[in-house]
């Protein structure tokens, strides 16, 4: 087959599709009546019975300048047949160091190092860890207070799952980091529903930090980690001023701040990061996903001057000066990918493209209110939550249903809790966003006469 081509006809499916534990699924759900992708292209999808799927969600919030880009799939094939494998430990190739430094000038502030991952869970753990050590080498080995958020997502590593607060990914993983608190989450339905862009109360929420500051001493705190906005837990926007404060009350008590950048690297708000958007820039930044638009896995933790200079130079010499790295961390196939992807974004104005379509995707978002059960509508950038009122009892069936006919119809959304989420490609044009609105205020409303129907019976 040539795997260059749209694919277009039926593919048998797999006789088994036992073996395959599958990540963050319902398996005996999905195995029941599965969902299967065999081939994509710019912003849909192929499904193994020939059906188009419009993506409306970027893959998993990763594939920012559209599916098999063909600058890209070259630049993974010429990699390929270049340089398969070669370690990053006591070695290096020049794809890594030319990627680094284009990655640090894209970077806002000093964020001039960059340390290399394969996904964002490790880049969040190898964040966290490096936190520990600066503090150590600057002989403030106390520091080993790690402070997350509720409703945050950081990756499923223990590290990640210790500072984030989705109590879900949790309860089945005994006590994880010891150590660990939670600043509040910044969403509330009561002050901010229907919101466009950011909420204008709740700035206040940061000064929280401060009480766990002075519960723990401000001496035990190595480091905080937000995501700028929350986007797993179903796109919790920060509050005007907020982000502002965390960086303040961090400054005056020694603590890293770490910007959980993982989704909203790459240009989802229109500009490279989330702290160019919003004016604040931490001490570091995990990313990966759009660093590579999906195409190899990747990830990249950036680190400021001083954090680097730190712990760089007060190792002996000729030392390792951090014990951490991974079998795969710049890889050649993955630096590749992510120079040719910096590239498209580049030549594609792809971060002003989604800049100038903001508006309208706020707009054709926002429509949505009054529809069934809609309780609130959030957006930013390209991204939107849309939540709706839960069936008593049955959190997550009515969002989840929505997700099955939404799909049927030929659109995938994301959904977490009884949130819809929507964060497509960079590419998308106002046709593809009205599609991709009118099929879900369409799925709505046939689920509301269905259950006005059902209840007349
Ligand atoms: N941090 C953040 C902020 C994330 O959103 C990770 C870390 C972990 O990345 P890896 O590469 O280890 O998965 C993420 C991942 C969704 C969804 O639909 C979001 C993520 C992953 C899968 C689904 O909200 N974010």
């Amino acid at each position: 087959m040539d795997h260059t081509q749209p694919h277009t006809e039926a593919m048998p499916r797999p006789n088994n599709l036992d073996a395959f534990w599958m990540p963050f699924t319902a398996n005996r759900q999905f195995k029941s009546n599965p969902r299967l992708i065999v081939s994509a292209e710019r912003m849909h999808y192929t499904t193994i019975e020939g059906r188009r799927i419009l993506d409306a969600t970027a893959g998993l919030w990763c594939v920012n300048a559209g599916h098999k880009h063909p600058r890209i799939v070259e630049a993974i094939q010429r990699q390929a047949a270049t340089l398969d494998y070669s370690p990053a430990f006591q070695m290096g190739t020049p794809y890594a160091f030319d990627l680094a430094a284009r990655l640090a000038a894209m970077a806002p502030g000093h964020l001039d190092h960059v340390f290399f991952t394969n996904s964002g869970s490790e880049s969040v753990d190898t964040a966290l860890k490096i936190a520990l050590a600066y503090h150590r080498s600057r002989g403030e080995g106390h520091r080993t207070r790690l402070i997350g958020r509720e409703r945050g997502y950081h990756g499923v590593g223990f590290g990640g799952i210790s500072v984030g607060g989705m109590s879900a990914n949790r309860k089945a993983f005994g006590t994880m980091l010891s150590g660990t608190d939670h600043l509040p989450a910044t969403h509330s339905l009561e002050h901010n529903a229907y919101s466009k862009g950011q909420p204008e109360w709740g700035a206040h929420l940061a000064e929280d930090l401060e009480r766990i500051a002075a519960l723990h001493d401000p001496s035990t705190i190595a480091a905080v980690i937000v995501e700028p906005f929350a986007g797993s837990a179903g796109v919790l926007l920060p509050p005007k001023g907020y982000l502002e404060r965390l960086r303040q009350i961090c400054d005056t008590h020694g603590f890293l701040l770490i910007f959980d950048e993982v989704i909203t690297g790459f240009g989802r708000l229109g500009t490279p990061f989330a702290g160019d958007y919003f004016g604040v820039v931490p001490d570091m930044m995990t990313t990966a996903k759009g660093i590579t638009n999906g195409a190899v896995p990747m990830g990249a933790v950036f680190a400021s001057k001083d954090i680097y200079r730190q712990i760089i130079d007060s190792a002996p010499e000729g030392t390792i000066e951090l014990f951490h790295g991974y079998t795969y961390s710049a890889h050649p196939l993955a630096c590749a990918a992510s120079h040719a992807t910096l590239d498209v974004y580049q030549e594609e104005g792809l971060f002003d493209r989604c800049a100038a379509l903001a508006p309208y995707w706020e707009e054709a978002v926002h429509s949505l209110k009054g529809e069934p059960w809609v309780i609130d509508i959030r957006n930013l950038g390209l991204v939107a939550g849309i939540e709706l009122e839960g069936i008593p009892g049955k959190p997550t069936k009515r969002a989840f249903e929505v997700f099955l006919r939404c799909y049927d119809k030929g659109i995938h959304i994301r959904t977490t809790g009884d949130i819809l989420a929507l964060t497509p490609p960079l590419i998308i044009d106002k046709a593809e966003i009205d599609e991709t609105v009118d099929t879900i205020r369409a799925t709505l409303r046939e689920m509301a006469t269905r259950s006005t129907q059902a209840a007349a019976e």
